[in-house]
């Protein structure tokens, strides 16, 4: 795989260590759960589909430690549609063996969140017992995302493609996504900026959207609903305060 050049810094060392990913050999234990379903569903109910992140840690600097099977059940009895599993090693201090037990304890879906750019992680995810992975559209070519969507889809797995801008948005539009997450934070600068989403919402198109990164609150929420966003990644405000999840899914 060639490394577009603006992939600089850390981000290109994420990608080359995610080349380099070991496998797992594990065997699935669980049946797939869809992301997709649980999202119309949750606001069928009324209720704001917040995807709850495990996240030790972060290149912006955060660092939060938690029991993991605490959280992600906490999680699951308090409504969240779905959880989202950091396995990157390096900088999120996160693992495979950290998904595997949160997609043990759990009956509702479980993203695994990694900077994925090969097949082989994708076996890992289904292995592992994720229902979804994260495909980041700025790392990849056009060619390689679409590949790796269907790659994804013919274990049932479904994919969160993440854009920052319109020109990833019309590739991940191209490449038939479904599910669509918007993030405000800037992954070369690591600045997050809440107008990112705003501006993209109304050209997502029939996709779900899904906002990510950078939520502290209920005036978030209601804010990138009025302008169309249907589900939401929590990461940080949710490991400082995981009780937090109650106020976000009744916005
Ligand atoms: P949060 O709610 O913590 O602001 O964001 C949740 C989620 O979008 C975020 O954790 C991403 O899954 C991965 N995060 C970061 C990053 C990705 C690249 C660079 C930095 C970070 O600092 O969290």
């Amino acid at each position: 795989m060639r490394l577009p050049r603006y992939l600089q810094g850390w981000l290109s060392e994420v990608v080359a260590l995610s080349m380099r990913r070991s496998h797992v050999n594990v065997n699935r234990e669980r049946p797939l759960f869809s992301l997709y379903s649980a999202i119309i569903k949750t606001k069928a109910r009324g209720l704001t589909p917040v995807i709850a992140e495990f996240k030790r840690s972060s290149p912006s600097g955060f660092s939060q430690e938690r029991d993991l099977l605490q959280y992600v059940k906490f999680m699951e009895e308090n409504s969240a549609v779905g959880i989202s599993i950091l396995t990157e090693e390096k900088y999120f201090k996160g693992s495979y063996q950290d998904l595997l037990k949160a997609a043990r304890a759990v009956k509702i879906p479980v993203l695994m969140k990694d900077f994925i750019v090969t097949e082989s992680q994708i076996d890992d995810a289904y292995q592992l017992g994720a229902d979804a992975v994260l495909l980041i559209v700025r790392l990849l070519t056009r060619r390689e995302l679409c590949g790796l969507m269907n790659y994804a889809k013919t274990f049932g797995l479904e994919s969160l493609v993440e854009v920052h801008d319109e020109s990833d948005l019309e590739i991940a539009s191209s490449c038939g996504a479904r599910i669509v997450g918007l993030n405000s934070r800037d992954l070369s600068t690591l600045t997050v900026n809440l107008e990112t989403p705003l501006k993209l919402l109304p050209k997502v198109g029939n996709a779900l959207k899904v906002v990510e990164s950078g939520i502290s609150g209920r005036e978030d929420l209601s804010k990138f609903k009025e302008a169309g966003a249907d589900s939401f990644l929590v990461g940080s405000a949710l490991m400082k305060d995981p009780s937090k999840i109650k106020e976000l899914i009744s916005v």
